[in-house]
């Protein structure tokens, strides 16, 4: 099968983008002192090109004040706050509703006085992660109490982006919450307070690779008398678009979630960075991010960002235009194995993952194959056999988790003999 007629130039075009403007490391510029406003624009605003800036926020009394619960609690002792609970920490992100269905799943949130919310958020026995992380201007409306602990902008971003912040938010959580890949319609200026977060970030030009899908909306319920969560539809159904990928995959799902999503664990490196206490990241609007945390001396991580309009400029426009293109991702990249003659094996099939291939054997178990030097990293093909008969069935339903070697293993390999292949077969 030929690769569709947009596959080469979207693949090129992240490439490309690396190459020119970002860098092919995975890390992102770190800079040791605020920039002018014109050298934020210049260098970062107008590439939409993320950074870490360090020695902006030294003066803020937050980075003090706020390290310890106890001024926290007293200075918000009247103050009532959106706390979210999730049975996992996964809240806003695509989760199993029921048997092969998934849903995008919000958290629930109940109102509660700050000085709670704060027990539950560092709590390590609850059946529930709870994450204070309001995203509707909540610090300066919930946690007014503490406007005087940090700016009410970043100045050198409110001249070099033309406007103040649309909106500040507060995020306290702890190590078990996880916000899942998404973009965002705002420049943001990320502050750590205290703790750590890491953010993994792909930019908006590798939409392709998050394998955006309309998943029904769904609400969790927590019922206080059982300690337990519902996870409903909402009524009438709503479909919200949210990105596939998981990034951090547990050990046991890894392989299958690999095979699903090979455009991203295949692609480039994504962009990866921890933001420390008192740095700033820049996350330019439109850029795909995933995140998690660090915890503190005090058992949380808090955070302030500000999100600013963007410009709904040509680069949008571009945006649009690439997201409106038709990139046949196939999940399972596939292609036939031709076995030599004397083998005892007749077929196999396979796919490539990382520059290594996996692949089943009839018997359905599966392997990894190392050093095969095959011209292409992804390949979209159907199943082939030797004789040339048609696929028995697709290789994602014989793949079960539980069948896989660890990812590079070779110990079940039962090569040299098996293996005469040569370019991938086209089907
Ligand atoms: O801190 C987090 O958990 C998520 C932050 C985020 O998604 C944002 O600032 O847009």
């Amino acid at each position: 099968m030929k690769k569709e007629a947009n596959e080469i130039p979207i693949q090129n075009l992240w490439q490309e983008v690396r190459e020119l403007s970002l860098g092919t490391t995975s890390q992102i510029d770190h800079l040791p002192h605020p920039p002018t406003p014109l050298q934020f624009h210049r260098n970062y605003i107008s590439q939409n090109k993320p950074c870490i800036i360090s020695n902006a926020t030294n003066h803020w009394p937050a980075l003090k004040s706020w390290t310890q619960n106890n001024y926290l609690t007293q200075t918000l002792s009247h103050s009532t706050i959106s706390l979210h609970l999730t049975p996992n920490g996964l809240a806003d992100s695509v989760i199993p509703y029921s048997n092969n269905t998934l849903c995008f799943a919000s958290a629930h949130v109940e109102k509660i006085p700050f000085p709670n919310a704060i027990k539950k958020i560092i709590s390590t026995d609850l059946s529930y992660v709870a994450y204070a992380q309001e995203q509707n201007d909540c610090f300066r409306t919930e946690y007014s109490a503490l406007s005087g602990d940090v700016e009410s902008d970043i100045s050198w971003a409110s001249e070099a982006l033309g406007c103040l912040p649309e909106a500040v938010n507060l995020w306290i959580g702890n190590h078990k919450s996880q916000t899942s890949f998404h973009k965002d319609h705002y420049e943001n200026l990320y502050v750590v307070i205290s703790g750590e977060k890491h953010f993994t970030l792909l930019p908006p030009t590798d939409f392709h690779r998050l394998y955006i899908e309309s998943y029904p909306a769904a609400q969790y319920h927590f019922h206080k008398d059982s300690g337990e969560f519902s996870l409903e539809l909402e009524e009438p159904v709503r479909y919200v678009p949210w990105c596939s990928v998981n990034p951090y995959p547990l050990p046991e799902t890894k392989a299958e979630e690999m095979l699903k999503f090979p455009l991203y664990f295949n692609g480039p490196k994504p962009f990866e960075c921890t933001v420390k206490a008192g740095d700033i990241l820049y996350l330019p609007s439109m850029w795909f991010h995933h995140v998690r945390q660090t915890l503190d001396s005090e058992g949380r991580t808090i955070s302030v960002n500000y999100w600013y309009d963007m410009q709904f400029d040509i680069k949008y426009a571009y945006f649009n235009f690439l997201q409106s293109l038709r990139f046949k991702s196939s999940p399972e990249p596939t292609f036939s194995i031709e076995c030599a003659e004397d083998s005892q094996i007749d077929e196999a099939e396979g796919m490539l993952l990382n520059g290594q291939a996996l692949y089943a054997l009839p018997d359905n178990t599966c392997h990894w194959l190392k050093g095969l030097s095959l011209s292409v990293s992804v390949f979209n093909g159907s199943f082939g056999t030797k004789n040339g008969s048609p696929p028995k069935h697709p290789l994602s339903n014989i793949l079960q988790p539980t069948s896989f070697p660890p990812f590079g293993d070779q110990s079940n390999l039962t090569t040299p003999d098996i293996f005469g292949i040569g370019s991938p077969t086209a089907a």
